[in-house]
């Protein structure tokens, strides 16, 4: 299973939330839930992509683990629609 951690503001913060869905494949994240999450927390032993559009389209970010702080540091603050992880090889 594709897990990590999301919360709306920096530092694991604010309102936060686990995810856990299938590897691989991309999984848009709930209406209320898109275009706010700050930090993000990634599983070790995997690694996730996030797309600023829904259905995994458009600008990605590559996080691995232990994730990021900040998105803003990384330019993808309050931009994440649609995520996919994989195992690490
Ligand atoms: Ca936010």
């Amino acid at each position: 299973m594709g897990r990590w951690k999301g919360c709306d503001n920096a530092n694991f913060t604010g309102m936060c939330q686990d995810f856990r869905d299938s590897l691989i494949e991309c999984h848009d994240l709930p209406v209320e839930l898109k275009d706010r999450m700050t930090s993000v927390a990634v599983v070790s032993g995997q690694y996730c992509w996030f797309f600023e559009g829904n259905k995994c389209l458009g600008t990605k970010l590559e996080v691995k683990p232990p994730g990021t702080l900040n998105l803003r540091g990384r330019r993808f603050d309050n931009a994440i629609r649609s995520w996919k992880c994989w195992k690490q090889e």
